[in-house]
């Protein structure tokens, strides 16, 4: 594969620090060489330029940040969409989970019944009506349904981005009452932690990909935020839960994607280097991205 590296030094979705250094610990963990040593090739596109936090809160919205957040969003959903022009695999580096609105919607330029693997400890589906906290980050899966601030629905593109039954989220365990009442609304298939633990991880990925395969998809993104891992594999996050997903579960996950040859973009966020031990966080990031882009023990 050609891969293109985008790196999106995003802060400005959530109030912990330190998450916009992200994309730089995932690469100082190796993941051009990794992806190398499989046989790909990799141009790593820089950074998109995020602006600094806004100094005052808009006073007409709770969403914080909210321009910054959408102007960050528009330049990745520029550089994303470029990069599958010019027939590149788009892999994004976050960043916090905001992130996610600008690289689906640089994806909608291109795919009309586009599937989305959430990976996520959350469901990213509040609006600001529903948000507990303000925070952008809780939001994006909503807003690529077209569900939130017109600010945000509407950045680089008509809206809605994405269909829910198009959606697939895997290792939920922290939903918020807003987001519970979305996902029975509008029918989103969600394997939480319970149907993980019940069903195993192999049942949870077969059963999502022949879900997706039903589905006509002209393409698959995965959004990997990675405090879907359990704290105790990726302690550099900004919202740990426990209770999350193995390494060894998240890697046959990443196995099996990879064997089912659907995914057709896929970003990593949410990496805090600041919260972290060692870079472990950065380092199981590069060792997922190793195994969904084809890495075999033997
Ligand atoms: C919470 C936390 N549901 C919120 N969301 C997080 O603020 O909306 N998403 N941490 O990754
Ligand atoms: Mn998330
Ligand atoms: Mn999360
Ligand atoms: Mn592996």
């Amino acid at each position: 594969k050609s891969i293109s590296l985008i790196g999106v030094p995003m802060d400005l979705g959530q109030m912990r620090r330190g998450v916009d250094m992200g994309p730089s610990a995932i690469r100082y963990a190796g993941v051009v060489e990794r992806l190398e040593n499989i046989g790909h090739t990799v141009r790593d596109r820089g950074d998109v330029l995020i602006e600094a936090a806004e100094r005052v809160q808009d006073p007409s919205t709770n969403l914080r940040n909210l321009k910054a957040v959408a102007k960050g969003n528009t330049e990745l959903a520029i550089t994303v969409d470029k990069v599958i022009t010019e027939g590149d695999f788009p892999l994004v580096l976050g960043g916090d989970h905001s992130i996610a609105m600008g690289t689906i919607a640089g994806l909608a330029r291109h795919y009309s019944n586009l599937g989305i693997i959430w990976y996520d400890a959350h469901g990213d589906l509040n609006t600001g009506e529903t948000s507990p906290s303000g925070n952008i980050h809780g939001m994006p899966l909503a807003v690529s349904l077209g569900i939130g601030h017109p600010t945000l629905t509407s950045i680089h593109g008509d809206s809605p981005k994405i269909k829910p039954e198009n959606i697939v989220i895997i290792g939920a365990r922290s939903l918020d009452e807003g987001e519970r009442t979305l996902i029975k609304e509008k029918g989103i298939k969600v394997y939480t932690m319970h149907e993980v633990d019940r069903l195993g991880m192999t049942q949870v990925m077969d059963e999502t990909i022949s879900y997706l395969k039903e589905k006509n998809l002209d393409g698959v993104h995965l959004s990997l935020d990675l405090d879907a891992l359990d704290p105790q594999e990726a302690p550099g996050v900004g919202t740990p839960v426990p209770g999350g997903a193995t390494y060894r579960e998240s890697h046959l996950a990443m196995e099996m994607l990879e064997e089912s040859k659907l995914i057709t973009s896929a970003e990593f966020v949410e990496v805090n280097p600041i919260l972290d031990e060692k870079n472990k966080t950065a380092a199981t990031a590069v060792a997922l991205i190793g195994s969904l882009f084809g890495e075999k023990l033997l």
